[in-house]
Order: C-alpha cells, then structure tokens, then sequence
C-alpha cells in the first residue's frame, strides 16, 4: 500500500516511518509512506498556503491552489481514471472507526490531507476530496495526529505486516467488530504472579482452559456493560454473567 500526506510539516512522520510496527512494514517494502510539504505546490515567493476567511472571522483558512495541486499531483484528478482514494482529516468528518481502517486497507493508495489554523477553503473539499474523516470529537491544532492515528490503524491490517498473514484482508482475520467479540477487552496479566500484594486471578493460572474462556468473556462482559453500553445495545443472546 502507498499512503502520501500532504502537510506542511512534514517533518512530524519521519519518525513514525522508521519505528516499530509500521518502520518495520516500511523497510520491508510493505508500505511505502511519505509526506509532502504544501509549501513545495506553492508558486508565490512567500510560499503562502493561507489566507483571511472571506466574511470575516477569526483565524485564517487554507487557500485552495497549493491543495489541489499537491492532491492532484500525488492522487490524479478526481473522476475517471484517479489513482488514489483522497482522505481529508477534519473535526467535521465521518468518524473513523475499525470498520472503516478495514475498508481503507483495501485500498491499494490513500493521500491524506492535513489541513492546520481553521481548516481548508470548501473548494478544495468539492474538488479533490473524496472522503473527510474524524478521529474523535475533540478539535487538534491540524490533521497530522489525525493522519497518524489513521496511518497506524490501517497499516496493522496489512497482509505481510508483523503478525499478518500474507492473504489480502478478508472479514476471515479480520472481525467487523472492534473487539473481540463485539467486546471491550477483559483485564490481562504477566508475570509476577504477586506484586505489591495483587494476585493474579487463580483462575488464569489454574490450566483450565475452558474455564478461563468462560472468565474472560465474563470479565469482557462486565467491563464493556460498565464503560460501554453503547456496544452492547442491539445485541442479542448475550446473558449476564
Ligand atoms: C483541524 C481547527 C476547526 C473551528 C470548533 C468550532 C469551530 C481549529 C485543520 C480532527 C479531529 C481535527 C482537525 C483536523 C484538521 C484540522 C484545527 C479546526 C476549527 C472548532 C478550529 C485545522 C482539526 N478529529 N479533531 N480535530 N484544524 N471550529
């Protein structure tokens, strides 16, 4: 899979590129990411990429020509015969969820545009972008954490990434639901078996296998009934343990 970002700091994903999981599926040639500094589309001597909101307001928007020739240039332009799916982060997106990294991870080349100050001129939005997404209600300085935080939920998914079979993503190894189950996991635990006078559940190193099934989907019910309920409405078949 390919992935380009365009954003004027481009500098915030070098070390992402190179570390853990996703440097791993970089250096061995399963994901090709890179990020693309605005400033590069722009034809003025500044190298200006925002301007005043016309109607007056505070802040400043992001002027739509450096966008639509960085997307343009990274993804084709948009209709027939474009080349990548063009993501666009914004608090006002669609909220991305593991159902959607799944779909993205489908796709063979994603461009994620990072807007910073208040946002991007509209125009940019109807021309050249397909999709906006938001991480989560809460408003970031800019998109690039957004980016980040897509860029690492669809990478894991990859066939050939660390763990991953080498089979293209399928429903098979790859539930629809978030968890396990449809559930928030239940606690876990290493060695020691005590520490600080904490106990490891008996159950968990009693060996019984089918009992210790039966309560991790008790403890994963509990929890996500306490923390969640919005998982468990719409649900059927589940009994409280
Ligand atoms: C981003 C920013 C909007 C204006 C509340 C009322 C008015 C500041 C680009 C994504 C998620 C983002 C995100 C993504 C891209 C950009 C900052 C936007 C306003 C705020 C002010 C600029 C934020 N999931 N959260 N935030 N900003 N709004």
């Amino acid at each position: 899979m390919r992935i380009d970002i365009v954003t004027i700091f481009p500098e915030l994903f070098a070390p992402f590129r190179e570390t853990s999981l996703l440097g791993e599926a970089c250096r061995r040639g399963r994901v090709e990411l890179e990020a693309h500094d605005l400033r590069e589309y722009t034809t003025d001597r500044h190298r200006t990429v925002d301007d005043e909101p016309y109607g007056g307001g505070p802040g400043m928007v992001m002027k739509p020509e450096p966008l639509v020739a960085a997307i343009e240039a990274l993804a084709g332009e948009k209709g027939e015969g474009r080349r990548a799916r063009v993501l666009l982060m914004d608090p006002q997106g669609a909220r991305f969820d593991q159902r959607k990294a799944e779909t993205l991870a489908a796709q063979p080349h994603l461009v994620l545009v990072c807007g910073r100050y208040e946002g991007v001129d509209q125009r940019v939005i109807d021309l050249a972008v397909d999709e906006e997404i938001s991480i989560g209600d809460y408003v970031l300085a800019g998109g690039e954490s957004a980016a980040l935080v897509v860029v690492e939920a669809v990478t894991r998914l990859l066939p050939g990434v660390v763990g991953n079979p080498e089979s293209p993503v399928t429903e098979s190894f790859q539930p629809t639901r978030s968890f396990r189950g449809g559930l928030l996991e239940g606690p876990q635990y290493t060695r020691p078996a005590r520490f600080r006078d904490l106990e490891v559940p008996e159950v968990l190193r009693s060996g019984h296998h089918a009992e210790i099934e039966r309560w991790r989907h008790e403890q994963a019910f509990a929890r996500t009934e306490q923390r969640r309920p919005d998982l468990l409405k719409g649900r059927t078949g589940d009994t409280k343990p």
